[in-house]
């Protein structure tokens, strides 16, 4: 077990948080992780307070362990979902998608650590200055909606441009990931892609396999022409919706369209040839449906070993 400045901060046994995956990461979910000895996290996705409420309620049932809640602050419903996290006192909150300034200060007078997810150096100072508790430094080799950078050349730059404590995020699938992570200036990882084919996941079993079943240049990124680039699979979809972005015919407005609801159909109908299957480039290292506990374990072990190696 590995004490670091995250596992200290928050109170867990290993520096790994779970991805804040939107239709994806639910109480079941977090609860397992959280049990394992990581962070888990509820995703508040595009669903509304009261979703929100009964999946927190349903995790405190599961686990007695410190679970947070990650807010997607494109969601028509991040206000009234920042209000309930501060209402229901949860210990961490994630933010994705945005600048989460102007909810921090209700947060920390709740006493909510805030971790936001950053995809520059600006955005992790800007973090700092409003009171984030450490930043997820998110590299483009992550599934769903990415910034610029690769983890190689973020992390390290953030760790720099801040005295809070940096997460790691983006491509992260094993101990090898972890280690480099710790090599790059991080005190903790944040895993997603991986999590997603865990025994405890209730996605889909049709995401599980295509997930399983992913090689190395098996994703693709849509999105970047609207301003929100979004890594998922190559599929149908995913194939379709590219090559109307860049055919110059298909009006934005077209384009936004085609992607509501994508999501929720990969994930909750399995649906192959029309969902959108948001995958980390790291889906080709991910190549067995495990639990929570064995993830943690064989990724943190695994680490150990190299880094024991590392200083010899
Ligand atoms: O948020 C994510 N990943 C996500 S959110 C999501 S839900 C979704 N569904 C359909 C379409 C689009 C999204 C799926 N995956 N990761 C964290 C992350 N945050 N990556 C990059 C950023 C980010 C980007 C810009 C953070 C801050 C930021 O600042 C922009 C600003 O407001 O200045």
């Amino acid at each position: 077990m590995r004490k670091t400045e995250l596992t200290e901060l928050i109170g867990i046994d290993y520096p790994v948080i779970q991805g804040g995956m939107a239709w994806i990461a639910d109480a079941e979910l977090a609860s397992a992780v959280s049990n394992a000895g990581g962070l888990g996290l509820i995703s508040a996705m595009n669903a509304d307070a009261e979703w929100l409420r009964g999946q927190i309620r349903r995790a405190r049932e599961l686990t007695d362990r410190p679970f947070g809640v990650n807010i997607m602050l494109m969601s028509p419903f991040a206000a009234e979902v920042a209000r309930l996290v501060a209402e229901e006192r949860i210990p961490v909150v994630t933010t994705g998608a945005g600048n989460p300034g102007k909810y921090i200060p209700g947060w920390l007078e709740a006493g909510i650590k805030v971790l936001p997810v950053v995809a520059s150096t600006a955005m992790a100072k800007m973090a700092e200055r409003a009171g984030a508790a450490a930043v997820i430094a998110e590299g483009c080799e992550s599934g769903g909606h990415i910034g610029e950078l690769t983890t190689m050349a973020i992390v390290p730059q953030v760790r720099d441009a801040v005295s809070i404590p940096v997460v790691a995020a983006g491509g992260i699938a094993d101990g090898r990931g972890v280690a480099a992570a710790f090599m790059l200036g991080a005190c903790g990882v944040q895993v997603g892609t991986r999590f997603l084919v865990a025994k405890e996941c209730t996605v889909h079993p049709v995401y599980k396999e295509k997930i399983l079943k992913a090689k190395d240049i098996d994703t693709i990124t849509t999105g970047k022409k609207l301003g929100h680039p979004v890594r998922c699979l190559k599929n149908p979809f995913s194939r379709e919706l590219f090559k109307m972005e860049y055919d110059g015919a298909t009006p934005d407005e077209e384009l936004e369209a085609k992607g509501v609801g994508a999501l929720r159909r990969a994930a909750k109908e399995g649906d192959a040839e029309n969902g959108c299957f948001m995958a980390g480039q790291s889906a080709g290292l991910v190549r067995r449906e495990q639990t929570c506990a064995e993830i943690i374990a064989e990724m943190m072990g695994e680490a150990e070993r190299l880094l024991e190696g590392a200083n010899r």
